[in-house]
């Protein structure tokens, strides 16, 4: 018998592509669960979800939904976080939240465990979770800045639909057979749910993730920005992002040129690379064996290769980095913050 310490748990938005996930992960990972209590909207409510062998019936997330809950995870959009942390919070709860809702809040900590994991303990009753594509970039480049310090990073993202949620990945698969049965396609969701203009995104590329601002780039692209700053803890980091939808199911790719501070070669790179936690160094081009979104899909790792000096640039580095948005990119990165709360190392 241990005697670990158990936890009440709630899980809000478990029926989406990322609650799904952090339910498969408390199992997998035995977290430690004296109750768990699966909320979603008033349409699931009465569903079914079936864990280590029981059913437990979806409920409606209300504001008196946390009574007793003593971790809650939050996947099911930015408004709806930020209506029920506070109550969360308010009955005792610390609340991991995947949504951008808190991400920039000063108060609050925005956690990579491997980056900064410290940061946890100075939580106020929420930790946010970074943006999926925010996550694997940092994470990999953590040991790099550490040795180096990093002056400028320019990113090109290529993001898969299921970072759009369950519906974005049916209509990518639904146009797709449109598309090769020569029907007509009409698009639903993509690029943006709550935004009136629709573009196909089978057999094509959409250089538009989340709507639009004033400085003429995406929300998506100014997550990725504001966020790697903060979570370096280093404002003086130049970054640019262009932040592009494929049709891939599962797994993020990015295109990573980094300038470093200082010299360094290329083998003390791979070395850190490849002794970085979390992180895969997949990288033999003789072997044409670099990351892919195909293999990266399900695994909790980030996978990094391609990775070669710049030409004109002999401080900067280019790279191909690849990781399944929702796991390390969400669901993983959010119960990895669990662990550390419920193994007391906060
Ligand atoms: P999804 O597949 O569309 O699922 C949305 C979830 O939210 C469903 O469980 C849905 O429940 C629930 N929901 C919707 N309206 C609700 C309401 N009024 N009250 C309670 N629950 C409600 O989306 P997803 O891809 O899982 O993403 C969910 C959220 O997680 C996103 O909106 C985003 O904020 C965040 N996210 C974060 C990352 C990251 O990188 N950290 C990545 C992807 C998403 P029903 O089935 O009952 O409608
Ligand atoms: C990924 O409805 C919403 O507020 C969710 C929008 C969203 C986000 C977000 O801003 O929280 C969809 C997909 C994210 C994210 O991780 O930033």
């Amino acid at each position: 018998m241990s005697n670990q310490k158990l936890f009440n748990v709630a899980v809000v938005g478990i029926t989406g592509a990322v609650g799904e996930q952090i339910i498969r992960l408390l199992d997998e990972r035995n977290f430690p669960i004296q109750s768990l209590k699966l909320l979603a909207s008033k349409r699931s409510a009465g569903k079914t979800v079936s864990f280590k062998g029981q059913e437990i019936v979806i409920e409606e997330a209300t504001p008196s939904s946390f009574e007793g809950v003593d971790i809650a995870f939050f996947s099911a959009g930015g408004d709806i976080s930020k209506e029920l942390v506070p109550h969360a919070i308010k009955a005792g709860a610390v609340c991991i939240d995947n949504t951008s809702a808190y991400r920039m809040d000063p108060e609050t900590p925005l956690v990579v465990p491997e980056v900064n994991v410290d940061m946890i303990k100075e939580n106020k009753g929420v930790i946010a979770n970074p943006n999926c594509s925010t996550i694997q970039m940092v994470a990999t480049l953590k040991p790099l800045y550490d040795r180096f310090g990093i002056s400028r990073i320019i990113v090109s993202t290529y993001q898969a639909v299921s970072g759009a949620g369950s519906r974005a990945i049916d209509e990518m698969l639904r146009q797709s057979r449109a598309v090769l049965d020569g029907e007509e396609v009409t698009p639903d969701i993509l690029p943006v749910g709550s935004l009136p203009r629709k573009h196909q995104i089978a057999f094509n590329a959409i250089p538009q993730i989340d709507k639009f601002l004033e400085n003429g780039f995406t929300n998506e692209e100014m997550k990725m920005i504001n966020e790697t700053k903060k979570i370096m803890g280093d404002d003086s980091i130049e970054v640019t992002a262009t932040c592009v939808r494929i049709p891939v199911t599962y797994g993020h790719s990015e295109s990573v040129y980094v300038e470093l501070k200082d010299d360094f070669d290329m083998e003390e790179i791979r070395s850190l690379l490849a002794n970085a936690p979390g992180i895969v160094l997949q990288d033999n081009p003789e072997e044409q064996d670099y990351p892919l979104a195909t293999d990266a899909a399900g695994k909790i790792e980030t996978f990094v290769g391609r990775v070669r000096r710049d030409l004109n640039n002999p401080r900067a580095l280019n790279m191909w980095i690849v990781s399944d948005n929702l796991l390390k990119g969400a669901a993983w990165n959010a119960v990895q913050i669990g662990e550390y709360l419920t193994s007391g190392q906060k």
